[in-house]
């Protein structure tokens, strides 16, 4: 890549700050149109620009599968999963193989006159040891997967995430704002009719939030977890990090999410009437755009410039 254009979505950045900016404060006092037409300008500067996030963690319709998976948590929990899913198959075909078997071979027409034995030994030493070792084998993937998940590296960053009925707040204790406190703030979704003016599609209704949590790309986030109120819990499945949010309790999870985009996840424990209404969004972004959103943030102003 050119210096030149290394330097490019750099300045795209720049002018999309400068684009936003006004937008937002506009949007009280401009007729809607105008305030669409802007944003839609703003929304093709980005889609022309590296600069801008892709949804990565995003649900699909009809989807059964597995969100890509976007840390090295989410690696190894889905190729376990795919290991075992391929056993699980093999035994299935298998044990249905047997019975069919047996159902013809052994039925009373075909098989008149049944055999009198009631043991086996081989066969039953068989039948006990050979799951013994195929769940020894599961477990010699599964174990260490589960202390990868539960084992926090030495973090680069910490945030604190709070479950409210019905929203989520977020905090960075090593951050501190201009008046001293810790950087910190409310995550509240955004309503359908503020979508679009906020960059959104009408189908991420449900996920996009007013205030994403930000962190940087390919850096350990230790996440630390309580409630407000009622137990919630903070899932992300892109990341493979689902923790519950239990009050009076401080609960620890990590993630490092190694692609920057955007990755929503949503409440998964269900927590009153509003339940569905508390989404959970996560903008990965460079070291370099996280270090500027700081510095904003600590100043009160937590909309990411480049998104
Ligand atoms: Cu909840």
């Amino acid at each position: 890549m050119s210096e030149k254009a290394a330097k490019q979505p750099h300045m795209e950045r720049e002018l999309n700050m400068s684009l936003m900016t006004p937008l937002r404060g506009l949007s009280s006092l401009a007729p809607k149109s105008l305030v669409l037409a802007g944003v839609t300008s703003v929304m093709l500067a980005h889609s022309a620009t590296a600069e801008a996030l892709q949804q990565i963690g995003v649900p699909v319709p009809d989807g059964t599968g597995f969100q890509p998976a976007s840390t090295p948590v989410a690696v190894e929990a889905q190729g376990l999963e795919n290991m075992v899913m391929w056993i699980i198959g093999v035994i299935t075909v298998f044990v249905c193989a047997l019975l069919l078997y047996v159902i013809v071979r052994f039925n009373a027409k075909a098989n008149p006159t049944p055999a009198k034995f009631t043991h086996n030994t081989p066969i039953e030493v068989a039948w006990t040891l050979i799951p013994i070792l195929v769940l020894v084998f599961i477990g010699s993937f599964s174990l260490p997967a589960l202390f990868d998940q539960m084992e926090i590296p030495q973090a680069d960053l910490t945030v604190k995430v709070t479950g409210n009925q019905w929203f989520w707040s977020y905090a960075y204790p090593d951050i501190a704002a201009a008046d001293g406190s810790p950087v910190g703030f409310d995550s509240v979704l955004l309503e359908k009719k503020d979508l679009a003016a906020a960059g959104y599609k009408d189908t991420d209704y449900l996920l996009a939030v007013d205030n994403a949590l930000v962190v940087p790309v390919n850096k350990v986030v230790k996440v630390e977890m309580t409630g407000a109120d009622v137990i919630h819990a903070w899932a992300v499945p892109a990341f493979a990090v689902m923790h519950s949010a239990v009050p009076g309790r401080l609960g620890e999870t990590w993630f490092k999410a190694t692609q920057e985009g955007i990755y929503f996840g949503q409440c998964t424990t269900l927590c009153g009437q509003g339940h569905a209404y508390m989404p959970i969004e996560v903008k990965v972004v460079s070291q370099e755009a996280y270090d500027k959103w700081v510095e904003q943030a600590k100043g009160g102003n937590y909309q990411l410039a480049s998104n």
